[in-house]
């Protein structure tokens, strides 16, 4: 099976092209000009704006699955910049989509990777979330994300092509940017070791839960739902299991190598943040037998020993 994965450069890219190469695939990726992908695969430009770019490359690698990950994927970026992240996520989601429209058969399918920030201010008592659970983005990220899916299902209705539409719950692991919670808990944790700054690490709102998956186990979803997923269906993809932040903290402060002091940073508190976030998973494990296996403690200790090696 032949792989072509749209926004290879980012955290997760890195980990899909591995993943996937391991277990048979022939795996290609884009990225823009002037990043870099460091795993061993086919590599090819492309922008997702210019549509003409995307059609060359299918053309090109004619590729039996697309896995597209090229977003603007942060949430405050999204605040400060909605044109842009609604062109890329919006926009360069319809121009993949058109340019597998006009591919001759058989079409290759597509998995389009949107986030569990989807699902946004969720009723009290709606946890476990369900696929079917009524999406209030609350940000402009997670709106771009939940058109991003609904475009899916069009493009499958309207003109049968092979979509899968994943929500992906919080996700982790080495390498991952530190404005995400355990890798900047980790960067911090690293860099008081070295004697970089005071013992004492900055936190957000710890009495939050969330949902937290290693990336790895995340990519293995992604690698099962080109496999078994059905065509036309979203699936949440995440533990199940939501911990609370503190309980990340504690963790990750047992395996520092010193005493670290904490404090509360109100920069870092979020004014609406919603206590509980947690996916109903029985979907992707019923079609594709998948379930997360790689414990927190591993993800974190990991994400740490990549800090040590790299603050
Ligand atoms: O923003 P950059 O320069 O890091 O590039 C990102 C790239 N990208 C684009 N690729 C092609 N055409 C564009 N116009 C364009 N704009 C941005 O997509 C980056 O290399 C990649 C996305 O990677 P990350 O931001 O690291 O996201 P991550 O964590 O790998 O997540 C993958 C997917 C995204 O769709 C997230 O929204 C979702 O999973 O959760």
């Amino acid at each position: 099976m032949r792989a072509l994965i749209i926004g290879g450069a980012g955290f997760v890219g890195g980990y899909l092209i591995r993943e996937l190469a391991a277990n048979g695939f022939e795996v290609q990726a884009t990225c823009l000009p002037g990043e870099k992908i460091t795993e061993s695969c086919g590599i090819h430009f492309l922008d997702i704006l210019n549509k003409d770019e995307i059609s060359a490359v299918l053309g090109e690698v004619r590729p039996d699955i697309i896995y597209h990950l090229a977003a603007q994927s942060s949430v405050s970026v999204s605040w400060k910049k909605p044109q842009l992240t609604a062109e890329i996520n919006v926009i360069g989601t319809i121009n993949v989509l058109e340019a597998i429209r006009e591919l001759q058969n058989p079409k290759p399918r597509i998995i389009l990777i949107g986030s569990g920030e989807e699902y946004g201010f969720i009723r009290a008592g709606a946890c476990p979330l369900s696929e079917n659970e009524p999406l209030r983005p609350g940000n402009i990220y997670a709106a771009t994300k939940a058109c991003q899916g609904m475009l899916g299902e069009i493009y499958f209705r309207a003109y049968g092509i092979d979509a899968v539409m994943v929500r992906a719950f919080n996700h982790s692991g080495p390498a991952q940017a530190p404005i995400f919670v355990i890798s900047d808990f980790c960067k911090q944790i690293a860099e008081i070791e070295k004697g970089l700054h005071d013992a004492e690490i900055c936190v957000g709102n710890l009495s939050a839960k969330r949902d937290f998956t290693d990336v790895r186990d995340v990519v293995r979803a992604y690698r099962l739902l080109a496999e078994h997923g059905v065509s036309g269906k979203t699936y949440n993809v995440g533990r199940g299991k939501a911990v609370e932040i503190n309980r990340i903290l504690e963790t990750a402060l047992s395996m520092a190598k010193c005493e670290i002091a904490v404090k509360q940073d109100p920069t870092r508190m979020r004014a609406s943040d919603i206590p509980l976030i947690e996916p109903d998973t029985s979907e992707i494990c019923g079609d594709t037998g998948w379930k997360a296996e790689i414990s927190m403690e591993k993800t974190i200790g990991d994400t740490l020993d990549y800090w040590r090696e790299n603050v």
